[in-house]
């Protein structure tokens, strides 16, 4: 459009200036008038670039408007969208595949000649301190702890190494009596067994608060399974002991214990909780080892499987704040598994030619994005685990992502979501 402006203002200024020179004036007088013409166009031509100028700067600004506006347009709409998804939506959907799900398979099996190996499974009643224990000897919160018996599921393997010894831990779920057999699930029932039987040795924990001031019918039902049964080495440890205010009878309990397991080589007085006589009780057990393949490589705690490690935190967070049969009829799925690189910036200071100046670099960085469905038969249980105004469900979600970033060794961002559905078990 420009070009033919252009053209046709020169058209006008030819036929002024021609109209100029036809002029009767003195030349002097026509040359002065070119000028004038000449420098009259120019001023016109460039009035016309400025205008044109201004006409495409406003397009360009109308365009940029535009632009944002539909921008803002589409985050609304995603705002919506999220608000409306369920809380798994930041997740692919795609729950955990079997290789997350499977306990942990090292490639890396290295090992002294003379390794030396033992499989200890810690047996005793529910909420005696086994897990406690367990953690205790491998320094690290392997197994989950709280107040609520049958808090352990299922038998989880905890190593702890040392010089050329590898002792194997299988904690166990709480054994149950035939008196309470019909109330507790299958696989809970069944798991303390089991780890017996792949044993080398065993620890077999009495509660001496529990043995002094309540009934010992478990134990004794423990002992006598024991003593038909098994013929594995035994270490007795009398746990809590810090809780003991009748150290006559409990003596008298534990020798009479320790005549039930003919299999007992040593008797040892703890309180996991406090750390008492710990290192008394693992160098009794370091000496039990005998040579053979060690089962995790060094520096590993556990062959958990990253989703388990998931589960078992988030179910410490409930089983924490939930009372009476309430934490057993809780059931967790998986929802959704993801593993995102997401760019963090760092804060870097580097020193050259003697300063020292701080610059920002953005690095890749592995995040773990998780969607656990917590599953419950009521509504008034999913209130009860939400509490008021999501506080609870906001606190299990906040300690259960710490320990889950702290194990697996990457940010988490965990999504907890409460799902009611009818479940007609009564068993724990
Ligand atoms: N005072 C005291 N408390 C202890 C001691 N050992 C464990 N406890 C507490 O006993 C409770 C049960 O401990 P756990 O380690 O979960 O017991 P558990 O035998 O693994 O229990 P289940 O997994 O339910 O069979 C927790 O509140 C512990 O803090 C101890 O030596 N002294
Ligand atoms: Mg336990």
């Amino acid at each position: 459009m420009s070009a033919t402006v252009s053209q046709r203002l020169w058209r006008l200024h030819r036929q002024r200036l021609s109209a100029a020179l036809s002029t009767t004036a003195p030349q002097a007088s026509a040359l002065s008038r070119v000028h004038q013409v000449l420098s009259e166009a120019r001023r016109e031509q460039q009035a016309e670039r400025n205008e044109q100028a201004k006409r495409n700067e406003q397009a360009k600004r109308n365009e940029q408007a535009e632009a944002k506006k539909s921008s803002r347009l589409e985050d609304a709409k995603g705002k919506v969208a999220d608000r409306r998804a369920p809380r798994r939506a930041h997740t692919e959907h795609r729950p955990a595949d079997a290789l997350v799900a499977m306990p942990k398979v090292f490639a890396r099996t290295g090992q002294p000649a003379d390794a030396e190996v033992a499989k200890i499974a810690v047996l005793g009643a529910a909420n005696a301190g086994k897990s406690t224990l367990v953690n205790r000897l491998t320094g690290s919160p392997v197994s989950i702890v709280s107040a609520r018996p049958q808090t352990t599921r299922s038998r989880i393997m905890a190593c702890a190494t040392e010089g050329n010894k590898q002792l194997v831990f299988l904690d166990t779920p709480g054994v149950v009596s035939m008196h309470s057999l019909r109330r507790v699930s299958r696989a809970v029932v069944t798991a303390p067994w089991l780890a017996l039987a792949e044993a080398s040795h065993l620890v077999l924990l009495l509660d001496a608060f529990k043995l002094t001031a309540k009934t010992d019918e478990t134990e004794r039902y423990l002992f006598a399974q024991l003593h038909k049964h098994c013929r594995v080495p035994a270490v007795l440890a009398v746990n809590k002991i810090d809780l003991c205010e009748d150290p006559d009878k409990l003596a008298d309990k534990v020798h009479a214990y320790s005549q039930l397991y003919p299999y007992i080589t040593d008797t040892v007085h703890i309180s996991a909780h406090c750390g008492t006589n710990m290192d008394e009780l693992k160098t009794l057990l370091l000496s039990r080892t005998r040579p053979g393949d060690w089962l995790l490589p060094r520096g590993v705690a556990t062959d958990m499987s990253d989703l388990m490690v998931v589960e078992e935190a988030v179910r410490a967070g409930w089983f924490a704040r939930m009372h009476g049969h309430l934490p057993y009829v809780v059931r967790q799925r998986n929802a959704g598994w993801q593993v995102v690189v997401v760019p963090v910036e760092r804060q870097e200071h580097v020193w050259a030619h003697g300063t020292t100046t701080a610059r920002v670099r953005t690095v890749e960085q592995r995040e773990l994005v998780v969607s656990q469905e917590l599953v419950v038969g009521s509504g008034s249980i999913a209130k009860i685990l939400l509490g008021a105004n999501g506080e609870a469900i906001r606190e299990i979600r906040r300690s259960a992502t710490e320990s889950i970033a702290r194990a697996l060794g990457m940010p988490v961002r965990l999504h907890l979501q409460v799902v009611v559905e009818k479940d007609t078990r009564t068993r724990k």
